[in-house]
């Protein structure tokens, strides 16, 4: 009969710390219940959880009666715990050369794990989270491991590993930082938002995105969606570039100082929030006369200009309390209800709500 785990851990195995426990965890061949924390509903943050994590993050750990946090302890106490089980050198055999591994989990967490951290936020999760990259954090952060790793090209020029020549929790505990940043730039070599792989052809940008699969596929689906000839292309195109110089700016403005930044706990900027409200109210004012004339924007006919419209509009009405500035505006209003209702729009939304992949 299969044995029931004694081990817990709590969070989602995308986080790069639940992602060192669950890696140790293998490498000791320790069998372990993984227990979901929806991040997305803050679950992280519920006053159950904070029982066994009183920062509120991910992971914490569980062993039939001892709760602990912070994934290096956690995994230092599953070496010393299961010594005898899986990989045994994982935390050394004997005082020196678990001092080694000492010293090199201590530069991981102090050297490598600031600027890498900031790395893996601004390259691979901002995307996600469809928060705007700060160019000036990459670069300094992007500076900042590269010191960090001139060090240890001249250790691992003497050693394998960087504790000595097995691998270690050393090792181990630089790889979930160290995977996201390698793979963010292969995919988005730019730091851009949208990485998109067809064929041989690589885009970034998600507009350049939409309309590629337009022109790739002219006769799938909404055969409207670029225009139909020239003149309508080009209105089309007006009106996507609308949504890009006028709409986009004040729109990811609001959403990024009143859905985002209170969960970033970075403070709200209100001269940033009173102008952009002011700028879209504006905007807004421009595109209610033209819906007067045309029920979509680009003439009376849903088309990508709309589309591209969705995602902010839709943070605008749902994640902040601007929404008044859309439901206020007779044609913009009625313009929202026909976009937003598409199925199309509807099955991006209810995919946003799904659980996450399970993994294996
Ligand atoms: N030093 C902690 C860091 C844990 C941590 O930063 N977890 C992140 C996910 S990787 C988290 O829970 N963030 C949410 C928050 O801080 O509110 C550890 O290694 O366990």
């Amino acid at each position: 009969m299969a044995t029931i785990p004694s081990v817990t851990v709590y969070g989602p195995p995308m986080s790069t710390a639940v992602s060192r426990v669950l890696a140790c965890l293998f490498e000791k061949n320790v069998a372990f219940h993984l227990l979901p924390v929806d991040m997305s509903k803050r679950q992280h943050k519920s006053p159950d959880f904070l029982k066994i994590q009183p920062f509120g993050q991910v992971p914490a750990f569980q062993d039939s009666d001892l709760t602990l946090f912070e994934s290096r302890a956690i995994c230092r106490y599953v070496c010393d715990k299961y010594s005898e089980r899986g990989n045994k050198r994982l935390l050394g055999l004997g005082l020196l050369e678990r001092a080694s591994i000492e010293q090199w989990l201590e530069a991981e967490s102090q050297s490598f794990n600031p600027p890498s951290s900031t790395l893996v936020f601004q390259l691979a999760f901002a995307p996600r989270m469809r928060l705007k990259q700060d160019p000036k954090a990459i670069d300094q952060a992007e500076a900042k491991l590269s010191g960090v790793l001139d060090v240890y090209e001249r250790r691992l020029g003497e050693s394998r590993f960087l504790a000595g020549e097995e691998f270690t929790l050393a090792d181990l505990s630089h790889l979930p930082n160290t995977q996201y940043v390698i793979d963010a730039s292969e995919k988005q070599p730019l730091g851009q938002v949208t990485a998109f792989q067809h064929e041989n052809t690589t885009l970034l940008e998600s507009r350049a995105v939409c309309r590629y699969i337009s022109e790739k596929y002219p006769d799938q689906g909404n055969k409207n969606l670029f225009g139909r000839g020239t003149m309508e292309r080009a209105l089309v195109e007006q009106w996507l570039q609308a949504e890009v110089q006028t709409f986009d700016p004040p729109t990811s403005a609001l959403i990024f100082q009143l859905a985002f930044a209170p969960h970033l706990k970075v403070q709200q900027d209100l001269d940033v929030i009173e102008q952009s409200e002011k700028r879209l109210l504006e905007v807004l004012n421009a595109y209610d006369k033209r819906l007067e004339e045309s029920k979509y924007l680009a003439g009376d006919e849903f088309t990508l200009a709309d589309l591209t419209h969705l995602p902010n509009a839709h943070h605008i009405v749902n994640s902040t309390d601007k929404g008044y500035l859309i439901k206020s505006k007779k044609n913009v209003n009625r313009w929202w209800e026909a976009i937003s209702n598409r199925p199309s729009w509807k099955r991006v939304i209810e995919m946003r709500n799904e659980p996450p992949e399970k993994i294996a």
